[in-house]
Order: structure tokens, then sequence, then C-alpha cells
């Protein structure tokens, strides 16, 4: 079997995984990732056991049981190109052999639940709710970096680029469903189920405008506005889409949980983001141990 090269491949001299600086014994094929790694211990402060704990730049990573289930937290900082380094990165932990640098005959599947802070899109998804992300709408071109069609939903692609007159300078959006497993695992009355968007960027490719013009002033409300057969975009942030693409590719099962802290249709900001975030922790963590 083909070895795959140190360059491409990169290990630390301890044999760790270059940039999240762990081995195969350090993770549990059940993973939390959050963006903020000072997320990570608000996460594993739930946990009964501690296990494991490491940082390197902003991945920060804990091992431990939750009510007796092993479970891993990592964060994986801000935005798509981070999610490549970290799905790839986990992906090779258990699905390459790294000493003998060859892919494994008999490949694992991990469940991959993000817990993120996100923008609400419509106003009826208040600040302060929770929206699971049934799919992910990639307005950031990482996935078009992989041989990637047969994964898309082209249809609603399709429709997406017509309502909103997607630039054709700009990358084709993609859409992704997340898992159903996790999502029929992880449902609940007080979380609203919708359809994530995914930006590479913060101000302009959001649409926000401090000091620089940008492209498309109307994009924003155009993707309010886009409506396929009910799917609306619910909500905004910056690694969704990138999760279900790279996870539905190699794959792993993978599911977005987002709390909302701000509703771009109204202006509002939550008094409690904080709280709402760690209510949205618990209630995870809940629902990974029914
Ligand atoms: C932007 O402020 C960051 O917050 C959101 C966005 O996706 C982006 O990563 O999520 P996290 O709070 O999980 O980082």
């Amino acid at each position: 079997m083909k070895k795959i090269a140190a360059s491409e491949l990169i290990l630390n001299p301890d044999g760790s995984i270059y940039h999240l600086n762990l081995k195969p014994e350090h993770i549990s094929n059940n993973i939390i990732f959050v963006g903020d790694q000072n997320r990570v211990p608000k996460v594993s402060k739930h946990f009964d056991t501690i296990e494991f704990d490491i940082q390197k730049r902003e991945f920060r990573t804990i091992t431990g049981t939750y009510k007796g289930k092993r479970l891993t937290v990592i964060s994986t900082g801000i935005g798509p190109d981070n999610i490549d380094i970290v799905i790839n990165e986990l992906d090779a932990l258990v699905n390459i052999d790294l000493e003998k640098r060859t892919i494994k005959e008999n490949l694992k599947q991990l469940n991959i639940v993000r817990i993120g802070t996100s923008g609400s899109l419509q106003k009826d998804v208040p600040v302060d709710s929770f929206v699971m992300g049934r799919y992910g709408l990639g307005l950031d071109g990482l996935l078009h970096s992989y041989v990637s069609d047969s994964i898309f939903e082209t249809e609603i692609e399709n429709a997406f680029i017509s309502q909103t007159n997607w630039s054709p300078n700009k990358a084709r959006p993609y859409i992704i469903k997340g898992s159903e497993s996790l999502a029929q695992k992880l449902k609940g009355e007080q979380v609203y189920e919708g359809f994530t968007a995914t930006a590479p960027g913060f101000y302009g490719p959001q649409g926000r405008v401090l000091r620089l013009a940008i492209q498309d002033p109307e994009l924003n409300s155009k993707i309010d506005k886009f409506n396929y057969n009910g799917i609306r975009a619910t909500n905004l942030e910056m690694e969704t889409s990138a999760i279900y693409g790279l996870s539905k590719l190699l794959g792993h099962n993978a599911l977005s949980m987002n709390a909302i802290i701000a509703n771009r249709a109204n202006g509002a900001f939550s008094d409690t983001p904080y709280d709402t975030v760690e209510k949205l922790i618990i209630y995870t963590l809940n629902k990974l141990v029914e």
C-alpha cells in the first residue's frame, strides 16, 4: 500500500499529528467541536472525569467522560480553513496508521457535534434560541478543493444561486445535509431545525459594513428571503458547511447545534449570550448520553 510522505502527513517528534498535537489514543469516537478555545473547559467542567488536556495554537482538546460516556471536546478556532485542518487530522488519527503511513483497511466513523454561536437571519428565530442545522450552506468554497460533487444537494443549490443572483466571481455555494442519525438524537422541542449558512469571513462575507464597501449590499436580504419548498436559511456562522462536507466525504457523522446570540434581521444581540451557550452545552451533552 502507498506510503503517505512526511511532507503530506506531518507528525511532531513525539509522533502526534502536526496541528492538533494528538495521538490516536487521546480521542474518543464521539467528538464535540467548539470555536472558542475558552469554551472547551466550559464543556468539560460538566464531565465526571478528565483523562487528557492539551493545547497547541487555537486547538485545545480535552477528553473525559460525561455520565460514563467517553467524549472529546476540541476547539477549532474560527473558519472553514481551520475545519480543513481539524477534520483531516482527526480522520488521520483514526483511519491512517501513523507509523506505517498507510490508510487502514477498516475505517472508523466519528460522531462530530458542533456547539457554536451564530446569528439568526429570520425575525422568527429569536436571540437565545437553539438551531440545529439540518443542512449546511457553504458560501466558503472549501469543498471545491476536493472531489465532492456527489455529496452536494444540487437542486437546492441551483435555486439558491438563481434566487440570490449569486455572483459568478465568488465560489459556487454548496449545500450538504447534516447527519440524520445525530439529528434524531439531538432534536427536541426547544430546538429549531434549520438551514445553516457558513461564510468565509465575519465582515464583508457576512454583509457587515464598517469602512469597506461590499460587492452585494443586498445579499443578506436575498439570503433571508431564499425559499426552496419551505427550506429557509435560518442562521449564519463560519464552520458548519465545511464540517458537513469533509465529514461526509470521509464517512463521519456531523451535526451543528447553534446558540443564536444575534439576530441580523432585526439588529438584536442577546443580553445573556454566555447563559445561552451554557444551556446549549448542557442540552447537547444530555442528549448525547440518552
Ligand atoms: C465568529 O465570532 C465566530 O463565532 C461563531 C462563528 O462561527 C465564528 O467561529 O462560532 P463560535 O462561537 O463557535 O466560534
